[in-house]
């Protein structure tokens, strides 16, 4: 399925250990894409394991690309954020310029879509690595979110709170000014209400940590997810 009609992901990160069992009840799950990605540890032998392990189930499955020595041919997608709240430009159009220039001549257009990022957790280690300082108001990502749109004519723009449960308002802020950029949202989404609650609001909704913590409730989230018309 096109990435455009995803509902759910869950991201799973090659530092984290998944036993077999685990691995196989995500894939099998009905979940739309699994997102290999992840801030600390990531390496190319942990993501080519788990691309391997993740290739005997049928799901697609998408590299969030967080560096460059971690990329491998077999994903379905390659997801690269450029963080638009970021204070530093490597993580804005850096690390991508320094990839394009090594690798630029050999890569799949049609398998590559920008996501912009907007951090919204400003503790967590993805803000602490691409130095963002403030935390974005409502103000402040509707701008982003028409940057995205209009200005760089990004597929995706993705809400990360990493870690923690987003402000509803602000995520419809963004979902009202979008209309051919997908949202993503990201962060905290630890119940099948949670889930409910952001799928209404954003088109893709992203579960992490908690497939870590309660798998359980993770699974829960898919099925919580499709039931729920997107009504932004
Ligand atoms: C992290 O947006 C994802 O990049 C999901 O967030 O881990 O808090 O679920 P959580």
């Amino acid at each position: 399925m096109d990435y455009k009609q995803w509902r759910h992901a869950f991201k799973v990160d090659p530092a984290k250990t998944l036993t077999d069992d685990e691995l196989e009840r995500l894939a099998e799950s009905g979940t739309d894409c699994l997102i290999v990605g992840g801030t600390d540890g990531v390496t190319l032998e942990n993501v080519l394991d788990l691309l391997v392990r993740i290739r005997r189930y049928s799901v697609p499955v998408a590299l969030e690309v967080s560096t460059v020595e971690s990329v491998t041919p077999g994903f379905d997608y390659y997801f690269i954020p450029t963080v638009l709240n970021s204070t530093k430009t490597e993580w804005v159009n850096g690390i991508h310029h320094a990839a394009l220039k090594e690798y630029g001549h050999m890569m799949n257009w049609d398998e590559i879509i920008t996501e912009g990022y907007c951090i919204l957790n400003i503790d967590c280690k993805a803000a602490k690595l691409t130095g963002v300082q403030e935390v974005p108001d409502e103000e402040d990502i509707v701008a982003y979110a028409r940057m995205a749109e209009h200005l760089f004519n990004l597929p995706v723009l993705y809400l990360e709170y990493s870690g923690t449960y987003g402000d509803p308002d602000i995520v419809k802020a963004a979902a009202r000014v979008l209309n051919k950029t997908r949202l993503f949202y990201g962060g905290g989404i630890r119940t099948a209400e949670e889930a409910k609650q952001m799928a209404a609001i954003a088109q893709t909704i992203i579960v992490g940590n908690i497939i870590y913590e309660d798998i359980e409730a993770a699974l829960t989230t898919v099925e919580a997810v499709k039931s729920v018309p997107n009504s932004y």
